[in-house]
């Protein structure tokens, strides 16, 4: 009996009116195991040349026979990793041509038996699948469903689950490279081999434990300390990496600053090819900071355009020159812009207080408008300078290939970040942080020759850490929260 052929009679057998409420009482109890079946539209919503529909459950093929008209399917029915060409239609009514690829238990990116339909895009077409899949006895899978049930069925941890989310929102190149490397389980490795090392020092101490009044020392605190410190080492690295990691996934923070009417909302315009921001003649435009993303060099920029500094008395524009120097401090690179035709008489003083007041940031001097005056004497006032100057028209957009030039230099950073693995988790870095510290802790506890006791709590709050990262442990709410995040379909 071909497994088209099993399917059938079983689908005599679904719920009817009558017996309503202990199917739903069974569904429930099935969502509750995770092993029920759910669908959803994989696609975006609305009108497309090609629409997917994902289905995935134990038994989930036995919903197709009724609908799916596929004299391939019904003669040697369906087989794994191949798709199927045939008709679908509801009580008879034709809806569509389709396609459907079907995925054995244990071979699907779920782990469970599932299938996809690809129809048209059409919003009727895919309305009209999910309704008869809904009333088969599937219901609407929740935001990120698939890829929870795959990490509960084992087919990956929760940092490669995690890195299928990242891998749809990567904007850009290094952001792709980075979430497909911890797909395929680079980070995850890193993780477990970490694991491994305190595993076993862990358990030669818990061992101890057992014999205590004996007095025997199965692990060399010499050896353990070694490799605490070396474990230490590369967490806090990992940490490190987390300062790039937040750029890269965010967009790498760069503020537009300057004196009022030196061209800051001009330059955002003219970098995004659009006008995004009010740009006028009049000084104190710019009230609110405007943010967008750029797109260049395979990286992400957030371009932030901001209230020009000065003096004032008004209210509101206080307040945006508050918000200025808040972007400057949280910064990456700050384009500080100097009006060639009209330059602040205490610009050293301000560039001074700009260094002070946000060292972290890349700072790049530019005298704009210098299509229009001679920029000699700022030049000269810079002279002593450490930063970068640049000559630009924002307007004309004289200079700006120099400028972002620079701007990808003071990033070459990124560059590397595809080859090492660079943490761009927020929950990582939280567990790597906590992991850091029980580190210490346990290396506090060596030299100090604390009881074993004491030290094997260390080092399994240290192993902790670092299992939350992969998923070894995990709490219900923990996953709902991660996975909450999803799209629908994923
Ligand atoms: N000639 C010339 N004019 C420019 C250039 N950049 C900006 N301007 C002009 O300078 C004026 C002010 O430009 P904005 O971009 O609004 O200046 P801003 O720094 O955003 O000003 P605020 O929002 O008031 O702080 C506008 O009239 C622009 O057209 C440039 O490179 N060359
Ligand atoms: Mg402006």
């Amino acid at each position: 009996m071909n497994t088209w052929q099993m399917y059938y009679p079983r689908r005599n057998g679904f719920p009817s009116n009558t017996n309503f409420f202990a199917h739903y009482l069974s569904m429930y109890l099935c969502a509750m195991l995770r092993d029920d079946i759910i669908c959803a539209l994989s696609t975006p919503q609305g009108v497309g040349a090609l629409a997917i529909v994902r289905v995935s459950g134990a038994n989930s093929g036995a919903i197709l026979p009724p609908y799916f008209n596929s004299k391939r399917a019904q003669k040697l029915g369906l087989e794994s990793h191949r798709a199927y060409f045939g008709d679908y239609s509801i009580g008879g009514e034709h809806i569509d041509e389709v396609l459907i690829t079907f995925f054995e238990e244990g071979k699907s990116f779920t782990g469970e038996e599932s299938f996809e339909i690809s129809c048209h895009g059409s919003p009727y077409i895919v309305a009209r699948i999910m309704e008869s899949l809904l009333e088969s006895g599937a219901r609407l899978a929740d935001p990120g469903e698939y890829t929870m049930r795959a990490f509960m069925n084992g087919r990956m941890d929760l940092a490669q689950a995690e890195a299928v989310a990242d891998l749809i929102n990567a904007e850009n190149k290094i952001m792709h490279d980075v979430a497909l490397r911890q797909l395929k389980g680079g980070f995850s490795n890193e993780i477990k081999v970490f694991r491994e090392d305190l595993v076993h020092f862990a358990s030669m101490i818990e061992l101890e434990l057992d014999f205590s009044e004996e007095d025997v020392e199965f692990a060399s605190r010499k050896d353990l300390l070694d490799m605490l410190h070396s474990l230490k080492i590369k967490v806090s690295a990992l940490i490190e990496s987390f300062k790039h990691g937040n750029a890269l996934k965010n967009g790498i923070a760069t503020a537009i600053l300057g004196a009022p009417n030196a061209g800051k909302s001009t330059l955002l315009n003219t970098l995004l090819g659009e006008d995004r921001a009010i740009v006028s003649s009049i000084a104190g435009t710019t009230r609110d900071t405007v943010e967008d993303t750029f797109n260049f060099g395979g990286l992400t920029y957030r371009l932030i355009d901001t209230a020009g500094i000065r003096e004032t008395e008004d209210y509101v524009e206080k307040i945006g020159i508050q918000k200025a120097f808040e972007q400057a401090e949280k910064a990456d690179v700050i384009f500080y812009l100097i009006d060639a035709t009209a330059p602040e008489q205490d610009l050293e003083e301000r560039i001074a207080h700009l260094e002070q007041s946000a060292p972290q940031a890349e700072l790049f001097l530019c005298i704009n408008k210098s299509d229009q005056a001679d920029t000699y004497t700022i030049l000269q006032r810079l002279e002593g300078s450490r930063r970068q100057i640049f000559k630009i028209a924002a307007k004309t957009k004289d200079g700006l290939d120099e400028l972002l030039a620079a701007l990808k230099a003071a990033t070459a950073w990124t560059s590397h970040s595809a080859s090492q693995t660079i943490v761009t988790n927020a929950r990582h870095a939280d567990a790597l942080r906590r992991t850091a510290l029980a580190l210490d802790k346990s290396i506090e506890a060596v030299k100090l020759s604390i009881p074993g006791d004491l030290l094997a709590q260390d080092l399994r709050s240290a192993l902790d850490g670092l299992g939350e990262i992969t998923g070894t442990i995990s709490t219900d709410d923990l996953l709902t929260n991660i996975f909450s995040k999803f799209c629908i379909g994923k």
